[in-house]
């Protein structure tokens, strides 16, 4: 019987089934709500039904709140309200999981008397990711079912658990057989009804508490051990908080209301709508502008990767841990098997962590194969180039790749500023012609610059998208332009930051200014790691910049013990004065007087010039929405994640600041900061980026 559009409600002897669809995750949106709360009714008004399972359609168990309620007013019943129905219901209730029940949904399933789950379903409370904690009981909850430690983890990390796991401790009462769950949850119904199995409330259950009583230090050790990765984020602190709830000296519900009044605190927060714009802008960023939904994918069955260096090898690592064979082409055996060493290290080096197991070393190994002859890429359905960052030498090798290459074969560059068009230009076939620009490390970073050219094939780039979903990345596709979004946003705060210091300020004020906004390292020590040569010509190089003078003295940065910085051998920083003397000789030859800068000068003419250069992108086409140079900054540059990117950063601070800043720091600082037109015309309609 249909109980409403998303609900429906059977009966089968004595279990009544209530059945929700509300695609795509069902989400716990308002009719959801309803609809088991009516179900539920349905369910304890009818005599012969002795037990209800609650189950649902598609994809996934409930997947959460519905995000886009958020900021809405709240319909009834409220999530909070159904719980208190669901746990005080007179008949056991059995939450039915598959997919992945998550946030919302699992604390729905936290207060049905028992849950059983398909051994493929996970289960997880992710809110942390949203900047939010769990606010419908599962920061109370959890830690009864998993106990403390387990469940700072957990909440703290947003991680999921497999239905196994969840099994192990606790949370979930029975697993049921793959494609079976409706049958065995009725089946697991009727049992508890036969064995007259209590009405099991988590709330009343004390024993993995007690396991942690008298033992504060579990909180300090836990907060100290990861403060590096909670640093910046209000989230993880304010669920921390709530754990510790769980055991002073607070009933179970005053624990909840200190849960609502923290995750109310939360939710109003900006870091969390910054988080809730990126979760949603790393999804838009995969719909593609442009391109018909049917474009056909193309397979990718094997790929060739051509330069065993710290890129290539990474990059072919990426498509060996989705389980894609590459050949991996270098000029030299040396070259190769250096290359082939390094990756092999990196993997016992993450199975040695516990991140990987040690048998999948060699299955990985097993998938890449080392050549010197270009010829033995003639059956990869992609090639992917990372040779060195030289339009002469990107041209000789694609000349070559378009003699060898298979028909069909995508042929990729990585390269990360050169024009994509004039590399396609060496091949006869420029229309299979794409640049995936990796980021390094490229088997750890998640971002995917899909660069098209003026040429590219809609199946070409539809194909490459959905590729970095294969890869685990996230995919934005940009267009061709000098170092196309990322990293001409990056050459904005580059050319800023190289000012800053010829005007008065050290390297350290800067990066300081940058790593307290809650980049991971600061500008100068990002260039330093990165290496002052990658990019730098030694034939060329004629002392016009101080990088180039430093790069002039050997100092190519940490690998070589000194760039911007002085490096000990365990890689410490510290400030060096000959960098300093070369800063202040090369200002004084430029006739810069040098001043003292304050943090906020700083802080304004970076940030300012980098959201003026992504609406410039947006000007230009290369970047096609606002939300993805955020997606692009954040997952590829350190952008702090509860910044939500520049472009929503700027849209925070209001157009109207935003104008005005970039007008007086033109008057100040010159051209870098002539508003572009976007931002005018923006401002003059009283609009945001978010609108763009
Ligand atoms: C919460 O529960 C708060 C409570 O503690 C307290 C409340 C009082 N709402 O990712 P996909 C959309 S907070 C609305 O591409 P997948 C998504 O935007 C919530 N919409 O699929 C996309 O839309 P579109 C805690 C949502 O298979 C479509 O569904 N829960 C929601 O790769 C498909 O998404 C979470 O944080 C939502 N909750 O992955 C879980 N979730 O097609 C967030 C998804 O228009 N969700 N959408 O682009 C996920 O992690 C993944 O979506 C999931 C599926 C793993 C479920």
């Amino acid at each position: 019987m249909k109980v409403n559009d998303v609900t429906t409600y059977e009966v089968e002897g004595p279990v009544a089934v209530v059945t929700l669809n509300s695609p795509p995750v069902n989400a716990l949106s308002a009719a959801v709500r309803q609809g088991i709360a009516d179900g539920l009714k349905m369910a304890l008004e009818d005599d012969d039904v002795r037990a209800m399972v609650l189950i649902c359609e598609g994809r996934t168990f409930f997947a959460g709140a519905d995000i886009t309620e958020f900021g809405k007013p709240t319909v009834d019943p409220s999530l909070r309200d159904l719980q208190l129905m669901v746990e005080n219901a007179a008949k056991p209730v059995i939450a039915t999981i598959h997919g992945t029940a998550l946030g919302g949904g699992l604390e729905l399933a936290l207060v049905a008397h028992y849950r059983i789950a398909v051994p493929s379903a996970k289960c997880g409370l992710p809110e942390v990711n949203l900047g939010l904690l769990p606010g419908a009981g599962g920061t109370q909850r959890l830690p009864r079912i998993v106990g403390i430690p387990k469940a700072l983890d957990l909440i703290t990390s947003g991680a999921p658990v497999s239905a196994k796991a969840a099994k192990d401790m606790g949370l979930v009462d029975e697993l049921a057989a793959e494609g079976h769950l409706r049958a065995d949850a009725i089946a697991f119904a009727n049992r508890v009804i036969d064995e007259n199995r209590p009405l099991l409330k988590v709330r009343d259950r004390a024993e993995k508490l007690d396991e942690a009583r008298g033992k504060p230090e579990i909180f300090a050790d836990f907060r100290k051990a990861n403060a590096r990765r909670f640093r910046g984020f209000k989230a993880p602190e304010a669920i921390i908080r709530c754990i510790e709830a769980t055991l002073e000296d607070k009933s179970f519900d005053e624990g909840m209301a200190f849960e609502r009044a923290l995750f109310i605190e939360l939710q109003a927060d900006s870091q969390s709508a910054a988080q809730r714009h990126i979760f949603f802008a790393e999804r838009q960023a995969g719909k593609i502008v442009g391109i018909p939904a049917d474009t056909p994918i193309l397979p990718i069955r094997k790929v060739g990767v051509i330069g065993a260096g710290t890129m290539g090898g990474g990059i072919a690592m990426s498509f060996a841990n989705a389980g894609i064979p590459v050949t991996l082409v270098d000029t030299s055996d040396d070259a190769l098997s250096r290359g082939l060493r390094i990756i092999r290290g990196n993997y016992e080096a993450t199975a040695k962590k516990g991140r990987m197991k040690a048998e999948d070393v060699d299955a990985r190994m097993a998938l890449l194969t080392g050549s010197v002859r270009m010829e033995d890429l003639s059956d990869c359905d992609l090639i992917i180039e990372a040779v060195f960052e030289q339009m002469e030498i990107k041209q000789e090798v694609f000349a070559k790749l378009d003699r060898i290459a298979k028909p069909g074969a995508i042929l990729a560059t990585n390269t990360s500023y050169l024009d994509l068009d004039e590399i396609a230009s060496a091949t006869s076939r420029p229309t299979s012609v794409v640049g995936l620009h990796f980021f390094s490390p490229a088997h750890v970073m998640k971002l995917l610059e899909v660069v098209r050219g003026k040429e590219t094939r809609a199946d070409i780039i539809a194909t490459s998208m959905k590729l970095a979903k294969t890869l685990g990345k996230i995919g934005v596709l940009v267009g061709n332009a000098f170092g196309f979004v990322g990293n001409r946003i990056l050459a904005a705060r580059d050319a800023q930051a190289n000012r800053l210091i010829l005007e008065g300020a050290t390297p350290e004020a800067v990066d300081k200014v940058l790593y307290d906004f809650g980049f991971p390292m600061g500008h100068f020590q990002m260039r330093d790691l990165v290496g002052l040569d990658v990019g730098w010509n030694r034939e060329k190089s004629s002392s016009s910049t101080v990088r180039e003078i430093l790069n002039e003295m050997g100092r190519h940065g940490q690998k070589v013990g000194g760039g911007f910085y002085d490096y000990d051998e365990s890689r410490n920083r510290k400030p060096s004065p000959v960098v300093q003397k070369v800063i202040e000789d090369f200002a004084a030859k430029q006739g810069i007087v040098r001043r003292e800068l304050g943090d906020a000068e700083i802080r304004d003419r970076i940030l300012y010039a980098m959201v003026n250069e992504g609406a410039k992108l947006l000007d230009e086409g290369i970047a096609s929405r606002a939300s993805d140079i955020d997606v692009i900054l954040i997952t590829g540059y350190g952008w702090p994640k509860y910044e939500g990117g520049p472009m929503f950063w700027a849209d925070l601070q209001g157009m109207p600041q935003v104008i005005e800043k970039l007008n007086s720091l033109q008057a100040e600082y010159g051209d870098a900061f002539v508003p572009s037109p976007l931002i005018k015309r923006l401002a003059s309609e009283g609009k945001g980026f978010r609108d763009a």
